[in-house]
């Protein structure tokens, strides 16, 4: 029996006009106390509308997305000029892993639910890399400045309804991950970096239904977690949303033990929202200076698990693959989390917010 998704109780016109006051407050008096975050900029947001288009690279796992979403003509919105070429943030290009052709992919697509928004972006895993025992299709931010401390990426998100059929796994899930950050790594330095995962997973046995994950890791080989937090206990279930359209939150703050902070929700398509976790932890490596100048590396979006749970999912699932849609990314340098959503507004200091609330994803939308 699916546990019900615990919403907050604030009336949605009372929290309405309460963010609109924080927001008020936050530009008033942002000159007067120094904030222990930045005011948001947003950096970047598409909805992949005609306009962004995926092409080839010389590379044969790796794809990228070009053009300008033409429904944002005024907006940060060319995947080439306001990301690629920014000077803080790293380049855009899509990764996948497998061996088989055909086997994986990402493309831009029609809405699938036909539910009014567009194009979207679609990952689509059938057969995983069976050389290296695991499977991919990721969006990768790589290569930016240090100095990106603070940053909130919000994206919607529709876990394929067949994605369910890991509740039957008997084994235990601990890593499907959804999105992922990193400081400045080293990919040769095998167990020495430190990595922030996103995701789901399940504990073990057959019935046992998805939760939500997030852990701090060396990565590699041999490398110790950090830190390693689910929400099963507390009956927050990802589950609860297969098939379902609903925008993913995700504010990061640079910082050790007590100065570090991770924030997740999501928001529904009727504006509910449900916070999944907010941790004040070490979101930086504990000793390796070069490893503490912010996030460089960031994947966005993500769809990365083990051979055996992609084999789990071909082999039962109707689709006969692992595909997560993508829709409506939005990037900020600083904190829109708590003002997400809130009303469209622009903030003296010019820093600008669209209105993430599904009626203002609509002006990406066609
Ligand atoms: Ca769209």
């Amino acid at each position: 029996m699916p546990i019900p998704i615990l919403f907050s109780s604030c009336a949605k016109s009372f929290c309405a006009t309460l963010l609109s006051a924080l927001l008020l407050v936050s530009i008033g008096t942002a000159a007067e106390t120094e904030p222990t975050t930045q005011a948001a900029k947003l950096l970047f947001s598409s909805g992949f509308e005609p306009g962004s288009k995926i092409v080839e690279t010389e590379k044969y796992y790796q794809l990228d997305i070009v053009g300008r979403d033409k429904s944002s003509p005024a907006g940060p919105s060319d995947w080439v000029g306001d990301l690629d070429e920014h000077d803080q943030l790293g380049a855009f290009n899509i990764r996948f892993d497998t061996e088989a052709p055909g086997g994986a992919y990402a493309r831009i697509v029609d809405d699938p639910t036909n539910s009014g928004r567009g194009k979207v972006l679609e990952f689509w895993l059938r057969d995983p890399s069976e050389r290296q025992k695991k499977g991919r299709v990721q969006a990768n931010l790589y290569g930016g400045q240090p100095g990106n401390d603070e940053i909130t990426s919000a994206v919607k998100i529709r876990l394929h309804p067949d994605l369910g059929v890991l509740s039957e796994k008997p084994e235990a899930i601990d890593w499907f991950t959804l999105q992922e950050l990193w400081a400045s790594p080293d990919w040769n330095l095998i167990g020495r970096n430190f990595r922030i995962t996103l995701g789901i997973g399940k504990r073990e046995g057959a019935g046992k239904k998805l939760h939500w994950l997030i852990h701090a890791d060396e990565a590699g080989k041999g490398g110790k977690d950090f830190w390693k937090h689910d929400t099963a206990d507390r009956g927050i279930l990802a589950s609860g949303i297969l098939g379902e359209w609903v925008t993913l939150v995700l504010h990061y703050k640079k910082g050790d033990a007590t100065s570090g902070r991770l924030r997740v929700k999501i928001v529904k398509a009727d504006g509910t929202e449900q916070e999944i976790f907010d941790l004040t932890t070490a979101t930086m490596h504990p000793t390796d200076v070069a490893q503490q100048n912010g996030l460089t590396h960031h994947n966005p979006m993500k769809l990365y698990t083990a051979k055996t749970t992609v084999d789990h999912i071909r082999e039962h699932a109707p689709a006969k693959a692992a595909i997560i849609h993508w829709d409506d990314w939005h990037y900020w340098a600083g904190n829109a989390y708590d003002l997400y959503p809130a009303k469209a507004t622009t903030s003296k200091n010019g820093a600008s917010f669209h209105q993430p609330a599904e009626a203002g994803f609509r002006g990406l939308n066609p």
